[in-house]
């Protein structure tokens, strides 16, 4: 049986992981999720895109944010601003017990990686749900207003400061857990696919820890990814703004170099077709097709495209 793992971060991640778990059952499919974006909030573990992925699979999503529950209430925001206290980090009444409920576990000493399992499973979910590290990792992010902590520079701050650089703090220290080792070690194992995140800040924290990026670096099986750029713009979120901040060309092809020598394939959307010779010169396999995911059966198609690249690497 083969194996694959889904590399993943916030919204746009998730989409695609939510195709390939229809297609590719918990034995054959393990995420690997960021947690550079995790902070310590009102006294509470916060692990959004982890949040994000378990809501995504659940079928529990907001459809208009992409963050948080769908048919959530307010009440406890609304009655902590009425209090005087910092409502810019929105945590909704249903969501609010996701992070209680993960707070009181840590504290209890358990693993991340065992919470997320654990979380996962009362919310149906059978996909195993890996975090990058059990250890802190932090993104904090290097604007032209000073250096900010993820979550400051993106919600509070709307991602409006110019983007300079970028740091993972802890990342130095952090090992992957050995349920990533594991996965990644299986004969079985068939290929990796990057989600069409956000390199900067949802997959770079990842391959920040030197453990992890050398394993896919190693591995045989081949490994691709989904360009969150289509057309020189993002899907969702800051990905072509920081690009340009950083002086890089905001085109699929800069993904794709950015990426380097981790990727075997790379899909692109058919409105880049364009850049397709381009990319394949740098040694890569290229797919061109519709890779905005706005129904359920787009995010299945894009799966199925990503698995069908991988029998061609
Ligand atoms: N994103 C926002 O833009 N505003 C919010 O108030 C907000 C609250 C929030 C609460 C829980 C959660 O799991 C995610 C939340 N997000 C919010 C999304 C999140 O900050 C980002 O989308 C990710 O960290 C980027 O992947």
């Amino acid at each position: 049986m083969s194996k694959y793992l889904a590399i993943t971060g916030g919204v746009g991640g998730a989409k695609l992981a939510l195709g390939l778990s229809h297609i590719l059952g918990p034995s054959e499919l393990a995420f690997l999720v960021n947690t550079g974006d995790d902070f310590e909030h009102l006294g509470l573990h916060v692990s959004p895109d982890i949040d994000t992925l378990m809501y995504t699979l659940s079928g529990l999503s907001n459809p208009e944010t992409g963050w948080g529950r769908a048919g959530e209430s307010w009440h406890f925001i609304e009655s902590l601003r009425e209090l005087g206290g910092e409502t810019w980090f929105k945590l909704g009444d249903r969501d609010l017990a996701v992070h209680v409920r993960r707070t009181t576990l840590l504290e209890e000493g358990r693993r991340l990686t065992d919470v997320t399992a654990a979380l996962f499973r009362a919310v149906g979910i059978e996909h195993q749900a890996l975090p990058m590290s059990d250890a802190p990792v932090r993104t904090m992010i290097n604007t032209d207003a000073g250096q900010l902590a993820f979550q400051h520079y993106f919600v509070r701050e709307r991602c409006e400061p110019v983007v300079r650089g970028f740091a993972y703090d802890g990342a130095d220290s952090a090992q992957a857990v050995p349920e990533f080792d594991a996965w990644m070690a299986d004969a079985d194992l068939a290929g990796v696919i990057i989600c069409p995140s956000n390199p900067f800040l949802s997959i770079d924290p990842i391959f920040a820890i030197a453990g992890i990026k050398q394993t896919l670096l190693d591995c045989k099986a081949p490994v691709v990814a989904v360009s969150p750029i289509v057309d020189g713009v993002a899907i969702k979120g800051p990905t072509a703004k920081i690009m340009a901040e950083l002086d890089v060309p905001t085109d699929a092809a800069a993904i794709a170099a950015h990426y380097g020598p981790l990727l075997d394939g790379f899909i692109i959307d058919e409105a880049d077709r364009a850049l397709e010779t381009a990319i394949r010169a740098a040694g890569l396999d290229v797919v061109a097709t519709q890779s905005v995911m706005r129904t359920l059966d787009d995010k299945i198609d894009l799966a199925h495209t990503a698995l069908e690249l991988l029998q061609v690497c």
